[in-house]
């Protein structure tokens, strides 16, 4: 499935992180935890070459678990903390607070010895369209003071929100970063929603998601409709259809109907907790 990316779109962002980045100590990744490469900025390394870095495993909660712990492990060894995070958990924020902490040790230390006390840790929050920056802000600082929203493009500009005398965030406006080499990039995208769905054929994608996830679909998929598995993306459609009671005039099922609600499951959690990419698929870099 091939989906339009907007080059000069990237290349002004890329800008403005840059210039984003020179006003934080740290900069808090945020990924989809079912897609954390897709949904990594490809540039990030370079751009944020001599900052403290953390990541943020979100929607851990749609994931599999132990594909999560797996990704920790890959970041770990990359030399990156990463945490696995439901940014609509305010339980956890204790735990990623001590985690600032720890990858900024070298700066408190630093201000300490120069007699600098309470200068707070700046972090940029940064991430694709709709990974949950604002959810995590707002539950980290224990107010809803941002707009949040399930769909891409909520946040519209940067705001600096201030935690406690010791962080201030910077929420941004999610960013697609496409590595146009890999198509699977733009579905996988597509896949949890972070790609305006005005742009998307809901069944190209629908048959996108049956082909790419064919080993878990093999029992998901018909286990929620109360199907029998097919191989063919089309015989799914139309038996959802029939299942559900979406037809057409004439009594033709209507596959379209049937795709937008899988996709809905999909990004709902309702498929089952859904690990689409494994550190397995992907060399050091
Ligand atoms: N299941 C689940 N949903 C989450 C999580 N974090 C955020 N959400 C939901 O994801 C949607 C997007 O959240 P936002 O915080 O608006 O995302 P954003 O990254 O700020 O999006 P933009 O401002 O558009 O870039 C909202 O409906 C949130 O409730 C999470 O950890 N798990
Ligand atoms: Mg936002």
């Amino acid at each position: 499935m091939k989906l339009q990316w907007y080059p000069g779109h990237m290349t002004k962002a890329r800008r403005e992180m840059q210039k984003d980045l020179q006003l934080v100590d740290l900069l808090i990744e945020l990924l989809d935890a079912r897609i954390p490469m897709s949904s990594r900025n490809p540039d990030i390394d370079r751009l944020a070459a001599n900052k403290y870095r953390m990541i943020l495993l979100n929607k851990a909660d749609l994931a599999d678990p132990k594909t999560t712990d797996a990704w920790i492990r890959y970041f770990a060894d990359l030399g990156i903390r990463a945490v696995a995070l439901d940014a609509r958990e305010r339980t956890m924020m204790r735990t990623i607070e001590d985690a600032v902490r720890e990858v900024c040790r070298e700066k408190f230390e630093r201000d300490r010895r120069r007699g600098i006390l309470n200068r707070p840790v700046r972090a940029m929050v940064a991430g694709i369209p709709n990974v949950g920056k604002s959810t995590f802000i707002n539950s980290f600082a224990g107010k809803a003071s941002l707009k949040t929203g399930n769909k891409p493009g909520v946040t519209k500009a940067n705001q600096w929100i201030r935690m406690n005398a010791s962080v201030e965030l910077l929420d941004t406006p999610g960013i697609l970063w496409p590595k146009f080499d890999d198509e699977k990039v733009g579905e996988h995208l597509a896949f949890i929603g972070s790609i305006n769905d005005d742009i998307i054929d809901t069944e190209e994608l629908c048959r996108a998601f049956f082909k790419d996830a064919g080993v878990k679909n093999q029992s998901a998929v018909p286990e929620r409709y109360h199907i029998e598995y097919s191989e063919d993306p089309n015989e799914l459609l139309e038996r959802i259809a029939a299942s559900r009671n979406l037809l057409k005039k004439g009594g033709i099922p209507d596959t379209e109907k049937a795709a937008a609600a899988v996709i809905d499951d999909l990004r709902r959690g309702k498929l089952g907790r859904i690990s689409m990419e494994y550190p397995e698929e992907y060399g050091k870099h």
